[in-house]
């Protein structure tokens, strides 16, 4: 058996909101960790997602770390819902504060990772080349960080400024003037599209499927709520570990068939005033499993955008008719819907106008070519799977994590691959990490990771390696939960739909097997299973 002189305890991949967390933890457990960062500073998501309109959804104060404590009794935030500067302004606060930077490497993009059979170490990887070894490799590559283009012919010839939301430059970038162009219309295309609405020369909006946007309802919080809402922090904090995704919001057990017709009504009014996601997981239950129920809801939904838009075929134009309410992530809007008033924008719709090129001067639809001087894409990303699948990894018998997930991702509890020993998955598929409000989802996960981390390097264990069993019942779960349902009806970036094809998921021309990629199932829950794991002895993973 070969010695094991790794250069690091851990390696952490991602110092986004989860990867600095996992430093912190891991060094308090008196670990040697690097963390091996892409961008040029902490904050994962805020740190690359820096496009106008770009800003929370979960309210800012139930987002923040909970183990920050002299934070928490400091730190104001400036709205109920923090737009993307005040974000990375608070991780570059954290970092500060713990002093995290010191065992951060940035501009490092882990590029490979292989285990090695003879040490049970993992060799990662980098840009350049160079190699670092780890016992334990702890991925915290983020569910939303693996960004994706449109495979529209002649993308890479269009002359004018090409920008992705997920890839938006530090520098300013300005509209005024320009002719621009948005092709998305998701949680991210409806921020993006409301901000640059205000100042662009002419702006296209280039929409393949309507969503349910509700509104977000920001507004600026004053030192007296802040103070209120600050002395309500342990209630807050503990309630958040209750809610199904660790939402301030949680489903209204009383169905909507409780309420008669103007009662109804009233519920539905309150709702559209209230906060953020109040409108989605804070509706009667019966909206997100009945379509009797998702219809009503959805019809004074349809009956608000006829209101908020002028013109009429726009209005309908912008009201969905493939999916139900809440089968696809809702966006949240500041108004979105009255963007569609002003007279420098414009919708496409491009199921009836399909996109046919792009040129070097513009946009070629099927009904002739619109001049642009930018595009931005608003296309969202490869999520779940996107950020490991970019990564060469090899486990046991030179198995690659490609390979094993060439019909769909299988996972142990979303945090471990069978073949893939000492390797732990921070909000990848199928767990709960990071699917919710993020934080909340992540930080029991990643105490847990950090507790069996610990335990490995003190007890000298070789290998944690989840056993073929027992990820295959988890990953046949993780189906059974999501099928059947309203959910699985609606083609979203749950089931990995936006993947135009068989090449987009790297698996060189397989086609893609359509299964479900996160978790349906309350955060208590999944936080109470990897507590009993840990309590009888890790079963599931085979310790040697
Ligand atoms: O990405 P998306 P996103 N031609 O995949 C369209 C989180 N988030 O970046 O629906 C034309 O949802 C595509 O059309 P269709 C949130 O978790 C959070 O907006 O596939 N259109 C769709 O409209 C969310 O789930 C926050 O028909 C094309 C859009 O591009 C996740 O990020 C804010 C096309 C992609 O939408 C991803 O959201 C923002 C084509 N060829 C985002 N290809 C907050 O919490 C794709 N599209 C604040």
């Amino acid at each position: 058996m070969a010695v094991r002189t790794p250069d690091f305890d851990v390696i952490v991949i991602g110092a986004g909101i989860s990867g600095m967390y996992q430093l912190h933890l891991l060094r308090e457990a008196g670990l040697k960790v690097r963390v091996l960062e892409a961008g040029g500073d902490v904050g994962g998501t805020w740190y690359w997602n820096r496009y106008p309109g770009a800003r929370l959804d979960s309210e800012s104060y139930s987002y923040q770390y909970a183990f920050t404590k002299d934070l928490l009794g400091e730190w104001d935030w400036s709205e109920h819902f923090a737009a993307q500067p005040e974000l990375e302004k608070y991780y570059r606060t954290v970092a500060d504060r713990y002093d995290l930077r010191k065992d951060i490497r940035f501009d490092t993009r882990v590029t490979a990772m292989d285990f090695d059979e003879d040490t049970d170490d993992w060799t990662v990887t980098t840009g350049t080349g160079e190699r670092l070894t780890a016992h334990v490799v702890i991925t915290a590559t983020g569910v939303l960080s693996a960004p994706i283009y449109p495979r529209i012919p002649g993308i890479e010839r269009f002359g004018g400024e090409v920008r992705h939301t997920a890839q938006w430059p530090r520098e300013d970038v300005t509209f005024e003037g320009k002719r621009v162009a948005v092709i998305g219309t998701g949680s991210t295309g409806v921020q993006v599209i409301t901000e640059i609405a205000k100042t662009a020369g002419h702006l296209t909006v280039f929409q393949r499927t309507a969503n349910w946007a509700v509104p977000l309802n920001n507004a600026p919080l004053s030192t007296e709520e802040m103070a209120e809402i600050r002395a309500g922090y342990p209630d807050m904090f503990d309630r958040l570990q209750k809610t199904f995704s660790g939402f301030l919001h949680d489903w209204d057990p009383r169905p909507t068939t409780d309420y008669d017709g103007a009662g109804l009504r009233d519920r539905f009014e309150a709702a559209y005033s209230g906060h953020g996601f109040s409108k989605w997981i804070g509706l009667p239950a019966d909206i997100a499993t009945d379509i009797t129920a998702n219809e009503k809801w959805s019809g004074f939904l349809a009956d608000k955008i006829r209101e908020r838009v002028d013109d009429p075929r726009t209005a309908e134009l912008l009201i969905p008719d493939d999916h139900y309410f809440g089968t696809k992530r809702v966006p949240c809007e500041s108004g979105y819907y009255e963007s569609y008033n002003r007279d420098n924008v414009e919708l496409v719709p491009v199921r009836e106008n399909p996109i046919e090129e792009i040129t070097e001067t513009g946009i070629r639809t099927s009904q002739g070519e619109l001049p642009f001087d930018m595009i931005v894409f608003a296309t969202g990303f490869e999520a779940f799977t996107g950020a490991l699948k970019r990564i060469d990894i090899t486990g046991v018998g030179g198995r690659t994590l490609r390979k094993a997930w060439e019909d769909g991702p299988v996972t142990y509890l979303g945090v471990q691959v069978s073949g893939f020993p000492n390797l732990f998955i921070m909000g990848g598929p199928h767990g709960k990490g990071g699917h919710g409000n993020g934080p909340r989802c992540a930080e029991r996960v990643l105490e847990w990771m950090a507790e069996f981390a610990e335990h490995i390097v003190t007890e000298d264990i070789r290998r944690v390696e989840a056993t073929p069993e027992a990820e295959r019942e988890w990953s046949e779960e993780v189906q059974r939960r999501a099928s059947g349902g309203l959910l699985a009806q609606t083609k979203s970036i749950y089931f990995g739909d936006n993947l135009e094809d068989e090449d987009e998921d790297g698996d060189g021309g397989r086609p893609r097997k359509r299964v479900y990629l996160a978790y349906i199932g309350a955060l208590s829950e999944y936080v109470e299973r990897l507590r009993t794991l840990a309590r009888t002895g890790y079963p599931g993973f085979r310790i040697s």
